[in-house]
């Protein structure tokens, strides 16, 4: 049994105060304790948000790193100190540091291994563009996405890792894939573990799906049977919101 995982990606909202404002409000409320809770928060709340979050079972997460653990990398954030704060899980390879900022299969292969050596789980994303879907594509992307980003991760660090399908159509734009259209990708992407790795670890991996995901339509997404979880965007920033995802049971 595979444990569902809810992660609220804030991308780049919420100051200090609106990030320990908000994470109040979210631990006043009822969660369902079978359901892994993540928050990734902005680097500069990280600190704030494990502080505050230390006594609850919401582990807290980051949306990028480098791979290096130190050095002349200006404005970059190591695996080190994002351990030192107590950091479970890191994005890697997002559609928007893909897009806006460039970052290749390579440099996402780097960062997911290094992740692992540092015992943070990746949440590595992958997912096509409209384009791609348009012309039925999306399976060649994101098989040759996910054999780059994962290549040399072990058996042994396989089940870690956490893979986001975010179709890059579906992000922020109210199009949410279909529950069978995300469905049949998770069941892609599951098919390709078998073939990556084994049956047996491929079962283990957890899938989410990402893009659009709202209180209203996280049911109908979490009942398929490859999906594991949801990477949320736009309606983890409120806290009833975060709360209905999670209790989407
Ligand atoms: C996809 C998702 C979170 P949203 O980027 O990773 O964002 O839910 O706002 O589409």
């Amino acid at each position: 049994m595979r444990k569902p995982i809810i992660a609220g990606n804030w991308k780049m909202n919420n100051t200090v105060t609106e990030t320990l404002t908000l994470l109040k409000e979210i631990t006043s409320l009822d969660l369902d304790k079978e359901v892994e809770k993540v928050v990734v928060v902005p680097f500069t709340s990280a600190y704030s948000a494990v502080d505050l979050l230390k006594d609850s079972d919401i582990k807290v997460g980051c949306q990028n790193m480098y791979y290096e653990e130190s050095g002349a990398y200006t404005g970059e954030i190591s695996p080190l100190m994002l351990n030192d704060l107590g950091i479970e899980y890191v994005i890697i390879g997002h559609s928007e540091r893909r897009e806006i900022f460039g970052e290749d299969d390579n440099l996402i292969n780097n960062k997911v291994i290094s992740a692992l050596k540092h015992n943070i789980n990746p949440i590595l994303c992958c997912g096509e563009t409209l384009e791609e879907r348009e012309n039925n594509k999306q399976e060649e992307k994101v098989r040759n996405q996910l054999i780059n980003d994962l290549k040399d991760v072990s058996a042994e660090d396989i089940t870690k890792v956490v893979i986001a399908y975010e179709p890059i159509w579906a992000i922020g734009t109210g199009k949410t894939a279909s529950s069978n259209d995300a469905e049949e990708m998770c069941k892609f992407i599951r098919n390709l573990l078998k073939e990556l790795y084994n049956e047996e670890l491929a079962e283990k991996v957890r899938i989410q799906y990402g893009g659009s995901v709202k209180p209203n339509n996280v049911s109908e997404i979490m009942e398929k049977e490859n999906i594991d979880g949801a990477l949320v965007g736009g309606a983890s920033l409120k806290a009833d919101n975060y709360a209905a995802l999670v209790n989407f049971r």
